[in-house]
């Protein structure tokens, strides 16, 4: 038993000037400070009496900071649970009882609000904010030792937890394994040619796969360098890009730059790869992409719960609309959701999942995840696609009720929940509808009591406080009664189809 993780993304940079991320302020950390930090933070996790699998949970603004408590939750055995730092406090605290964290790395505002919180005895909150202060700052971690040993590891144990939201309004841990995250990153490094000489734009989240896993990972094998960038900002992108040979993002990356006059063959010319993932890329964005750069953009397709799962090939023909083939390892297929029967090319129907990427189930959810795989043991994405006779993968909807608006995804159960339990809501539907910069977004059908007044500023400022930004809807529409099926099942197909020009 070792530590592999460990060892092949992180262990091997212990000596290396060579730099690791160039910020945005310009500084600059080497592949050697990182991993410093890393040890030294691990050492902070022993002094403080945590034990291998314990879960530490982080509520942080992006910064390196973030990727250095990665990095030491790896090295001692801890499990990570990155979280989105726009969440409420309602939505904090679920996940921290839901994980029975032991330890909450957040800024002291947060720390603050938590104060009077009925949490376990055993948890405790540490803070680190942006300029470095806080208890796990540079001063604290001053005189601290490196903690050089990682914990060994096995392969099938849990490097981290990632919550995805889910149709029954309750969010799930994804339990992420060693051998998941490091299958794939090597995978990924081969498929999309990835060596020490690239230099990736890095201005996605880090708290999803995407941001910390498809990119952090692959790097970090790579021996490469990011450019950190602290969130997608259209001028700091442009200005990147000469410098820069590899752009990771979701679709609304590329259509903000093709609204950039600043986007030609000559501010491009550096970049040998441009990917984008976690939403569908509409064909006119990647074909008025490749008019406006010469580049083709490679599509991708994948899961939380099972890393990346198909590409379009780095050195073959990509085609816009389509997510490419199973990549190396990963077995894919199309199945019939009601019979379960294969299908065949052309056929519509689930596609579904085996493979070393896969997941190994949800955080105390036995029947949930059992729920969620067939009996042979494939993965069932609720994503409907189909093969065409050369292999490639097309996604052609979902059976799952989603939304994905700018990469960001929303399980409409979730909202509708906090807006029934308004007084004055008699009813109400969320759903996704075209948007042109975020892709989807959200909208919200509403019947009122008659009797109570209440209106779309009031319903907005409820949500506000219980969701996310991300997650509250663009819009709202008022109406008498829902279009509903024999069983009164509130036909979203419609309101889909009757508002789809809401945000045109
Ligand atoms: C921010 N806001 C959003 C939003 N992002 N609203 C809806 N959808 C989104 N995606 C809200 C903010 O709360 C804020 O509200 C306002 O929009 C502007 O905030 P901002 O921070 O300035 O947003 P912006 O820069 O415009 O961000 C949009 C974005 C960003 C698309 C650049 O959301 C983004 O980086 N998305 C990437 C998501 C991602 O990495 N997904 C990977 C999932 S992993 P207000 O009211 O305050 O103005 C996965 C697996 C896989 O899916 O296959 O990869
Ligand atoms: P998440 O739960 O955030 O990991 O999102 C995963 C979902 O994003 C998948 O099940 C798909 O529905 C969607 N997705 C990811 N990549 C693509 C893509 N290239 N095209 C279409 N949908 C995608």
């Amino acid at each position: 038993m070792t530590n592999s993780l460990y060892q092949e993304l992180f262990e091997k940079h212990r000596l290396s000037e060579k730099i690791f991320l160039s910020l945005q302020n310009q500084h600059t950390v080497t592949y050697k400070e990182y991993i410093n930090s890393v040890e030294k933070i691990s050492f902070f996790f022993k002094e403080k009496g945590l034990s291998p699998g314990d879960r530490v949970a982080l509520k942080l603004k992006k910064s390196h900071y973030f990727l250095s408590i990665y990095g030491a939750c790896i090295h001692r055995g801890l499990i990570f649970l990155p979280l989105n730092h726009n969440y409420t406090d309602d939505e904090l605290l679920y996940f921290l009882k839901d994980s029975e964290s032991k330890l909450l790395i957040t800024d002291k505002e947060t720390c603050f609000q938590l104060k009077n919180k009925k949490l376990d005895k055993t948890f405790s909150i540490e803070t680190v904010e942006l300029d470095g202060s806080g208890s796990i700052s540079n001063s604290s971690l001053k005189n601290k030792h490196y903690e050089k040993k990682p914990i060994e590891r096995n392969l099938n144990d849990i490097a981290a937890i990632l919550y995805t939201s889910g149709t029954t309004g309750r969010s799930k841990g994804a339990m992420i394994t060693q051998e998941n995250l490091l299958s794939n990153a090597k995978t990924l490094r081969e498929y999309w040619c990835f060596d020490c000489e690239d230099n990736l734009i890095h201005a996605l989240p880090i708290y999803h796969t995407h941001g910390l896993f498809v990119a952090t990972n692959v790097i970090l094998l790579s021996s490469a360098k990011m450019i950190f960038l602290e969130k997608f900002e259209l001028e700091a992108i442009t200005n990147n890009l000469p410098y820069a040979t590899v752009l990771m993002g979701v679709p609304t990356y590329y259509s903000r730059l093709l609204e950039s006059k600043k986007l030609t063959k000559l501010l491009v010319k550096n970049i040998r790869l441009f990917i984008s993932g976690s939403a569908p890329l509409t064909k006119e964005t990647n074909d008025r992409f490749f008019k406006a750069t010469g580049k083709r953009i490679l599509e991708r397709y994948g899961m939380t719960e099972t890393n990346m799962i198909c590409s379009n090939p780095y050195k073959g023909f990509r085609i816009s609309g389509k997510v490419g083939f199973p990549l190396p390892g990963i077995d894919v297929r199309i199945v019939d959701q009601v019979s379960g029967q294969l299908l065949s090319h052309g056929q519509v129907g689930e596609v579904q999942v085996k493979g070393k990427n896969v997941f190994s189930g949800y955080w105390k959810m036995l029947s949930k995840t059992a729920d969620s795989f067939t009996k042979d043991n494939y993965f069932k994405t609720e994503d409907l696609g189909k093969f065409d006779n050369n292999g490639y993968l097309e996604i052609v909807g979902r059976l799952k009720d989603l939304i994905i608006s700018g990469g960001f995804n929303v399980y409409p159960k979730e909202i509708e929940d906090v807006i029934n339990s308004i007084e004055g809501i008699k009813e109400n539907a969320v759903i996704g509808v075209p948007h042109k910069d975020l892709g989807e977004s959200i909208l919200s059908i509403i019947i009122k009591e008659e009797s109570i007044k209440i209106d779309s500023k009031k319903i907005s400022e409820i949500l506000t406080k219980k969701l996310a930004k991300y997650k509250c809807p663009k819009g709202y529409i008022f109406i008498n009664s829902f279009p509903r099926n024999t069983l009164g099942k509130i036909l979203k197909n419609k309101l889909r189809e009757e508002y789809k020009d809401y945000f045109k």
